[in-house]
């Protein structure tokens, strides 16, 4: 059982009140909202500014989702939109964490907030000292903090005592400088946010196709006949990819959606980009909605396979694109034979769904040619994600759906760099040809042994095998599963260290000693001894871009991310071959680096300012598949849910509102699914509450079931909503102290957090 250690969120409720569920997405609410969040915290002179560069080819890339920009048309005005808008202002924002905010206020007081009013406290302007047995953080100096993490590192029995995280914001810069950083420390404990996010879509791509990333560009939403979008809520996670579907209707093409929820962005949409429909009353994007029951994909995805297959057998050729198959893939014959061990009446129950509802999505599948399938963390955070996601890409090699125009993978990116920064080389399993390029370039001898990623990272925290936490970003006590837990593995550290823009509960939660590195953001103009630097990141279509900020600095004493990489380095590594300083001076010295390190990168300081960017290479994209262990795109077999609930139990997926951007939380609204003022809630089927004997707006604590163990939640009001029997919805970070620790998705290791089996106990 967890009690609260103030390292969830408070158990208080904050005044709910509803709203219509909005029939479309964005249009002119989205706007005003948009305008209202960047008045409240920048101001309007720097909010223009801000709004002007936003996402356009000199300006700076949007800190929010990982969305690409449109390769030539960039809307007039702005390329935003509203979350992105609000990502900005929660960045800028006025506010600030002096240290007088902190000499005035302890910790253990701000760790009884609500993550949204530490937040909104502001930017942190010094660097910030705990130390052992003080109930508040002092100002120190860089130097004296650069110090205190290279003795604290070099007291260790074991460079693999050490972890060090990354978020996705980090820029390709910093994070190629951060990986050398720790490998010629001695560790590849390099775990990333995305270890909780689309490694499983990097596991099945990888296994199947050959390249970890999607093949998709944006342009290719113009061709595309069918898109399917799985699992994903674009209208709140990714808003601008509305367009992008918006296009592809445009061009007679057709949506299949498939989500337990009817998330309005994909019903129906306004373009913000084009006023004239503001008025009007938006498109319709989903042609078929399937509403799924949460972990039913492989089932649903099966039945759909061998409704395929039954077509192909009677009609030889009416289905499956053979010269394709032939040609390009492996392990037909292996898979369908496996699609036998498995009959349609079995599988359907997982599903919810009904045959005929299936059908009509198979008839558009053998219909159209040019599909593409979208997915994101209603996908990746289950125990069998990454059959998930190996599942849907068997349906696009019957279909040779893969590397031509208008059809291939579109899994959707979180953080704005986190393809990049794996790119880069943040991972605890980089390829030894990765390592051996960095070994020759840098003439030094990395680690082999892989390292921890993010549970693993946790656990041995826990047992005190890892005594040192350094988090590039991001918001680790919130983010990962099993909050308790991971309270007491941060808490077991001698040190944490935490490079941030803004106060989060990751300060707050803290080892015996804990530092708070603050540094600028995307927003922010960033100089060098050399003059002003433009960072580059990636977009989740692979396209390398620039990203310059327009702002002064919150504080003359923040420095880059880049900088602080260098000055952890040079008070750490005695016989560093690096010369960091002079890396840093000018950030083309870094991208002369990752040109000879890392392939796809020619002629970076060149491309890098070429307007809108480059291409990596994609094999996938160019029908290539001979990096897979066949040489070919390979079939697969998968298994679907093995879930098994009992009595009055049920599934639980922790999500986002429209109002927060992971554990950043904007406000407490959810407009989207008619949500106000309140984030403990729980979302319900009728039939499901009338058994359980519980009514509108009854105060609920829930319990999670995993192996014997229980976890528990308390104080969450009930809502009824359209979702499928036995399946609950909840917010994302209040559910986390549910996610059991040891509940990852198979090779991914990916925390469970869309599949959590609970109990409601109403309260008396
Ligand atoms: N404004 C804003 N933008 C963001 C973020 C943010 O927090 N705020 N976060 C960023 C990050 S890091 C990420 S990874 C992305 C996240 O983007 P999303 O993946 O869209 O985010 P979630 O809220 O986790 O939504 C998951 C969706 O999957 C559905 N779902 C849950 N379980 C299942 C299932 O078993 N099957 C199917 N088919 N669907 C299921 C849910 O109903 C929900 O619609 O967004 C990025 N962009
Ligand atoms: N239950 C549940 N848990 C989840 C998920 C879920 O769907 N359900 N989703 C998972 C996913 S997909 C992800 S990606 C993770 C996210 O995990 P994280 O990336 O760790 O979390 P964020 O909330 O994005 O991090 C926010 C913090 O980053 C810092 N920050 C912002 N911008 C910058 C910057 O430019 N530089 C630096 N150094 N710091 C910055 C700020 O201090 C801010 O407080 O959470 C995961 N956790
Ligand atoms: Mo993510």
């Amino acid at each position: 059982m967890s009690k609260n250690t103030n390292a969830q969120p408070p158990e208080k409720l904050t005044g709910i009140k509803f709203q219509e569920i909005p029939k479309s997405a964005v249009g002119v609410k989205a706007i005003k909202v948009a305008l209202t969040h960047i008045k409240d915290e920048v101001g309007v002179i720097d909010g223009i500014r801000l709004l002007k560069n936003l996402n356009q080819k000199d300006g700076f890339d949007c800190p929010g989702c990982a969305w690409p920009d449109p390769d030539e048309k960039r809307a007039f005005l702005a390329e935003y939109c509203e979350n992105g808008a609000k990502a900005v202002a929660e960045e800028a924002t006025k506010n600030k964490v002096s240290p007088l905010f902190f000499a005035t206020h302890s910790v253990k007081e701000l760790a009884k907030l609500p993550d949204y009013e530490i937040g909104k406290s502001g930017r942190i302007t010094h660097p910030m000292y705990l130390p052992e047995g003080k109930d508040n953080y002092e100002e120190i100096s860089w130097q004296d903090a650069f110090k205190m993490i290279g003795d604290e590192l070099n007291s260790l029995d074991s460079p693999d005592e050490a972890i060090f995280y990354t978020s996705g914001r980090t820029s390709n810069e910093a994070a190629f400088l951060y990986q050398l950083f720790v490998r010629q420390f001695g560790t590849n404990n390099l775990p990333d946010c995305s270890n909780m996010c689309h490694e499983s879509s990097g596991s099945a791509l990888s296994e199947t196709l050959g390249i970890g990333k999607g093949s998709v560009t944006l342009e290719d939403f113009d061709h595309a006949d069918l898109v399917i979008v799985m699992g994903q809520n674009p209208g709140t996670n990714h808003p601008r990819m509305l367009t992008a579907l918006g296009d592809t209707k445009k061009n007679g093409g057709k949506i299949i959606t498939i989500n337990p929820l009817p998330e309005v962005g994909l019903l129906n949409y306004k373009d913000p980009q084009n006023p004239l429909k503001w008025v009007g009353t938006g498109q319709d994007l989903t042609d078929l909605f399937l509403q799924v029951k949460i972990n039913g994909d492989v089932a649903l995805l099966k039945i759909i396979l061998k409704l395929m297959k039954e077509k192909e057998t009677k009609n030889p050729g009416s289905v499956f694109n053979h010269q394709f198959i032939k040609e390009k893939t492996a392990g037909l014959d292996e898979f369908l034979s496996n699609l036998n061990n498995y009959t349609i009446e079995e599988l359907l129950p997982q599903t919810g769904l009904t045959l005929d509802q299936i059908k009509k999505a198979t008839e558009l599948i053998i219909d159209n040619d040019k599909i593409i399938i979208c997915w994101a963390m209603g996908l990746t955070q289950h125990k069998n994600s990454v059959d998930n996601i190996r599942e849907l890409v068997n349906i696009l090699l019957l279909k040779g759906s893969i590397g031509k125009k208008g059809a291939g993978t579109c899994p959707v990116r979180g953080h704005s760099n986190v393809q990049g920064d794996r790119t880069m080389g943040i991972w605890e399993k980089s390829p030894d040809s990765f390592l051996d390029k960095l070994d020759k370039e840098f003439n030094f001898k990395s680690p082999r042994k892989h390292g921890f990623d993010v549970v693993e990272s946790i656990k041995a925290m826990h047992k005190k095998e890892a005594k040192v936490f350094f988090g590039m970003g991001g918001n680790f006590i919130s983010a990962t599963p099993d909050t308790e837990f991971t309270a007491t593995a941060l808490r077991n550290c001698n040190l944490t260290v935490h490079v941030s823009t803004k106060l989060n509960r990751s300060h707050l939660i803290h080892g015996k000693k804990a530092l708070i590195l603050p540094c600028l953001g995307r927003s922010e103009k960033d100089i060098q001894s050399s003059g002003e630097q433009f960072v580059t990141v990636e977009n989740s279509m692979g396209i390398v871009h620039q990203s310059s900020g327009v702002l002064e600095p919150h504080s003359n004493k923040l420095l880059s991310e880049p900088a602080i990489v260098a000055g952890v380095a040079n008070a750490t590594l005695k016989n560093s071959k690096v010369n960091w300083t002079e890396l840093v001076s000018n950030y083309d010295h870094i991208r002369n680096k990752i040109e000879a390190t890392i392939p796809g990168f020619e002629n970076y300081n060149q491309r890098a300012r070429i307007k809108g960017g480059f291409y990596l290479p994609n094999n996938a994209r160019d029908n290539n598949f001979k990096p897979t262990s066949t040489g070919k795109a390979n079939f697969s077999t998968n298994l679907p849910s093995d879930i098994l609930l009992e009595k009055n139990q049920f599934l639980m997926m922790t999500i986002r509102t429209h109002d927060q951007y992971n554990t950043t939380i904007y406000g407490l609204n959810d407009r989207y699914r008619g949500i106000l003022n309140e984030r403990r809630v729980i979302f319900m089927n009728k039939n499901d509450m009338k058994k359980q004997g519980l009514k509108k707006l009854d105060l609920v604590d829930l319990t999670s079931h995993f192996n014997g163990e229980k976890r528990e939640a308390k104080g969450f009001l009930v809502i009824p909503y359209s979702i499928p029997k036995q399946c609950t919805a909840t917010y994302f970070p209040e559910a986390n102290v549910l996610v059991p620790i040891k509940s990852v998705a198979k090779i991914s290791n990916t925390p469970t957090s869309k599949t959590v089996v609970i109990s409601i106990q109403k309260r008396s």
